[in-house]
């Protein structure tokens, strides 16, 4: 499968090998034999372990090293000529030091290692949605996860000969030294070089530094979104398909989301997977948004999934998947907190387990092929995209933010979507009230500066008045006792049904500063056991609340400085106004 010696791609891949010099170059065909050959070899060399092969057919386990168990961001840094376009939300190093750097740390590195090539394609392979980029590692872990989580291989390839331009990524494992990590993008060049790193966020360069990261840089200039949302379709009892894009942050439950199970007050609802974690928005000819899920596989996080809280997901692992970083039982049958069953011996270093001690990694993942998942849906593999009836923001907030709200207009949804926050750990938190702003989910994902991200967002109102709706949404509001109101999961479906309700003019709500709520009345809680005090609670606006937060808001907004849109501003001033 190795291209001529004409084609740009063979050229890249053999500069690369002068600069890292490995011992075998092994272009990727992307065929079943090709992955399960890898896994053979993985399993030799002890990078991964087969797990109980009666329970779980062709399931796999990888212990990553210890101090390489998730993203580093702080380690990741956006490379552009002028700093203030990476901006103040990402780190930032002028092209040609990180060049300089990296080279250093990439020369000679694969010595004595194998050079996989893996071309691959974001989206449907014939999609002219889709984009395509070239991954070098000296990791088969690596090459198995993309096998799993893209369309890759010859066919890629193929379009790659045929468009000519593809993104570029580097990655080696290098020695695994958290002194020697570095996940570095140069939009301009459209390419990324990752160092010392083999977790999945930071070595699988397909997904975040690329359907992200990069894609976002190359969606501005091309007039599109790629953003951290997953993407659902939902059929109505009358068998009418919509389909809609949510964005979440990291952790707070996209995939369940995107594989909802409706509850049993609500049948004749059907609930199929688009994607749980990436959408690239366009508009079409007729003024409609499409969303293309770019990845052809799940890698999320394990920890909580059973039957109750993701029946889909929990089928879809029991065959062909990869686990990282899970503990073992007696039976070699993966383990992890929230499984419900089974009592784990190993942890997942691999070590006993002692009493107290979690035997999964809180962030452990599993890798599947979206084809596993019962409920995929065939949409995925559509050419154009789906239709997105409306776009969703959400958070995981004890307080204020209400179950539900609606944005009066597609301006006043950027207000929500820049000023989305979720409640962080310790750790992740850079505000001093335990919340990390985090807007549209893209903190640590968007490639350039957030003030001419919204700018790139707002500009759509003047491109098509057949935009979707815009929401917000938040499953996690607690009483004074710290007890979840709403039960979640599932049930969020009454919820998705009064969005849907809503975009067909079908439903009512209350206009309230913040946007617009349902009363109690205009949602669905047929056959739902609530007490009226918590759905009171869940639809309230607290004014001072309110006040207090837009004033947090715009503090936020104003670290972009003269990059933040005068429309987003004013903005701003309206809902602060009407809230005094
Ligand atoms: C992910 C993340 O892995 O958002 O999807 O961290
Ligand atoms: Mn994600």
């Amino acid at each position: 499968m190795i291209p001529n010696t004409a084609s740009s791609a063979r050229k890249w891949v053999e500069e690369v090998a002068r600069l890292t010099q490995p011992g075998r170059i092994h272009w990727c065909d992307g065929s079943r034999e090709e992955y399960e050959a890898l896994l053979a070899q993985l399993v030799r060399e002890g990078e991964l372990i087969p797990v109980n092969g009666g329970q779980f057919e062709d399931c796999y386990l990888h212990r990553s090293h210890p101090s390489d168990v998730a993203r580093v961001e702080n380690l990741t840094f956006v490379c552009t000529a002028d700093r203030e376009d990476a901006g103040p939300n990402n780190n930032w190093m002028p092209p040609d030091n990180a060049h300089r750097l990296l080279d250093g740390l990439f020369e000679g590195c694969m010595r004595d290692r194998v050079m996989y090539v893996i071309p691959y394609c974001m989206g449907p392979i014939n999609s002219p949605l889709s984009r395509c980029g070239i991954e070098v590692t000296d990791s088969a872990y690596v090459a198995v996860n993309m096998y799993l989580m893209t369309r890759m291989g010859a066919q890629a390839l193929a379009r790659i000969e045929r468009e000519g331009e593809f993104v570029k990524g580097m990655h080696s494992i290098g020695e695994l030294d958290p002194k020697r990590r570095y996940i570095m993008h140069f939009p301009e060049e459209l390419s990324i070089r990752s160092y010392g790193s083999g977790y999945g966020g930071n070595a699988l360069l397909g997904k975040k530094c690329h359907a992200l990261r990069i894609a976002s840089w190359q969606a501005r200039q091309e007039g599109w979104l790629a953003e951290h949302m997953l993407i659902v379709e939902i059929e109505d009892p009358a068998g009418e398909k919509h389909y809609l894009a949510a964005a979440f942050p990291s952790a707070c439950g996209k995939t369940n989301l995107a594989m909802l199970i409706p509850p049993d007050a609500l049948a004749g609802w059907k609930v199929r997977t688009i994607g749980d974690d990436i959408a690239w928005l366009h508009l079409d000819g007729d003024g409609r948004m499409r969303a293309i899920n770019p990845e052809a596989g799940y890698f999320g996080v394990v920890p909580g999934t059973n039957r109750e809280t993701n029946h889909n997901a929990f089928e879809m692992l029991q065959r062909d998947a990869i686990f990282t970083n899970v503990g073992l039982t007696s039976d070699m049958e993966p383990w992890w907190e929230g499984r419900k069953f089974g009592i784990p011996t190993l942890n997942w270093k691999g070590e006993p387990v002692k009493s107290g001690e979690k035997a999964a990694h809180p962030n452990s993942r599993f890798t599947v092929s979206a084809r596993c998942n019962p409920s995929y849906s065939p949409m995925a593999e559509h050419e154009a995209g789906v239709p997105i009836a409306a776009l969703i923001f959400g958070g995981r907030r004890a307080r204020l933010a209400p179950l539900v709200m609606e944005a009066r207009d597609w301006r006043h949804g950027v207000l929500m979507g820049a000023a989305m926050a979720s409640e962080s750990t310790a750790a992740s938190s850079d505000s001093g009230n335990g919340l990390r702003r985090d807007p549209m989910a893209m903190k640590p994902f968007c490639g350039y500066n957030f003030g001419d991200y919204w700018k790139h967002w707002l500009n759509f109102s003047g491109r098509s008045d057949r935009l979707p709706g815009i929401y917000h949404v938040n499953w996690f509001r607690q009483d004074e006792a710290g007890k979840f109101l709403w039960p979640g999961f599932g049930e969020n479906l009454r919820v998705l049904q009064w969005i849907l309700d809503r975009c067909k003019g079908r439903a009512d709500a209350r206009e309230t500063p913040v946007g617009n709520l349902p009363r109690r009345r205009d949602l669905n809680l047929q056959g739902l056991d609530i007490a009226p005090e918590a759905m009171d609670g869940l639809l309230e606006v607290d004014t001072e609340g309110w006040r207090e937060e837009m004033r947090s808001i715009a503090e936020h907004l104003a670290q972009y400085g003269d990059r933040v849109p005068s429309e987003l501003t004013s903005e701003h001033a309206r809902v602060a106004a009407a809230l005094s």
